[in-house]
């Protein structure tokens, strides 16, 4: 497969071309995309250098499959250019996720949904991946009916500006070029993205829209307030989650402990739940502090943790490849 990452010296990026080493993607001739300014320097990937080309190059190299993690406006203006050529592409941003023409799609849950007739498929934010990954199976079995989520979310989901922000304040220094309109070590901000008329941030409702696209159930009803705190290595998540049907707390754990890309994280007595810091560098989804909200019936809380630029970004988009390649959809 000739494979493109748009936007290959980002964050994402350079995790997207870990992950496709790691998984072993099949992987015959790697074409880097960046901005202009990027175009010329060298990559590695798999021992091999690689040359940082420009977009028009890479649509000229017709690549089977392109992995844009270079922004929205970038991938509205060149998916299309990618998929004009045959490419498909497997776009990060939030440009098609609500396109009713597009699937917004988590490897586990509906990308057996996907037909030739895909060309742009839209992988969801991450804070949204994490949550339906560990309540899929739930949602099987109990059928969702309200999900309130708090987030905590790692300085990595805004990009590099942020890390260094955080980093040069740990340091003592003032940040050089913040990414926040606020301090963010040894604070929290209740702002990510930009606000929106009704008071919520964007962030807040991509939690709110992908959660019914992705489980194409527009009656769940969610209502999110996401966080900045102080992390690097991955988003955590206060999930309250009303069901319609009754369930049993013992068979929500091994439900859980047979999901898909879950791992059941859950020893209160020993101290042990999820963390950002166990999250960091791996694929799972760690699912734990599983109880009962005594306040009301049919209503569990949970505590779900996942590394964002993986599970929530990254190796999202390969998993999509990976089924597309099952099911001959990438030629
Ligand atoms: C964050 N969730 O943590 C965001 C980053 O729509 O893909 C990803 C934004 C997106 O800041």
């Amino acid at each position: 497969m000739k494979v493109a990452v748009v936007g290959a010296t980002g964050l994402v990026g350079g995790e997207m071309l870990k992950v496709l080493a790691e998984r072993q993607f099949p992987v015959t001739e790697l074409i880097p995309v960046a901005s202009e300014k990027s175009v010329g320097q060298e990559i590695e990937f798999q021992g091999k250098k690689f040359k940082v080309v420009s977009m028009d190059d890479a649509i000229a190299a017709r690549p089977e499959v392109a992995i844009f993690s270079a922004g929205g406006t970038t991938s509205k203006e060149h998916a299309p250019r990618f998929a004009a050529v045959g490419t498909v592409v497997i776009d990060n941003s939030s440009a098609w996720r609500m396109d009713p023409t597009k699937k917004l799609v988590v490897s586990e849950i509906n990308a057996k949904d996907l037909t030739p007739e895909d060309k742009i498929i839209a992988n969801p934010n991450c804070s949204t991946i994490q949550m339906v990954v560990a309540l899929n199976q739930l949602h099987a079995a109990y059928k969702v009916q309200r999900i309130v989520v708090s987030t905590y979310q790692s300085v990595t989901g805004t990009g590099k500006k942020a890390v260094d922000q955080l980093l040069e304040e740990r340091a003592g220094q003032t940040a050089s070029n913040p990414a926040y309109p606020h301090r963010i070590d040894l604070n929290v901000l209740p702002h990510i993205d930009v606000f929106e008329d009704n008071g919520y941030t964007k962030e807040e409702m991509k939690m709110v829209k992908e959660t019914k696209k992705i489980f194409g159930d527009d009656s769940i009803r969610v209502t999110a307030t996401t966080v900045r705190i102080p992390v690097m290595g991955g988003h955590s998540e206060a999930v309250n989650v009303e069901f319609a049907e009754e369930f049993d707390l013992d068979e929500v754990r091994e439900i859980l402990a047979r999901t898909e890309g879950v791992e059941l994280v859950d020893d209160v007595k020993n101290n042990v739940y999820p963390m950002p810091k166990d999250a960091h560098g791996k694929d799972a989804v760690l699912v734990g502090r599983l109880r009962r909200d005594e306040s009301q019936p049919r209503t569990l809380n949970m505590w779900v943790v996942a590394d964002n630029l993986r599970k929530g970004a990254a190796t999202n988009a390969v998993q999509i490849a990976e089924k597309m390649l099952e099911m001959g959809l990438l030629k």
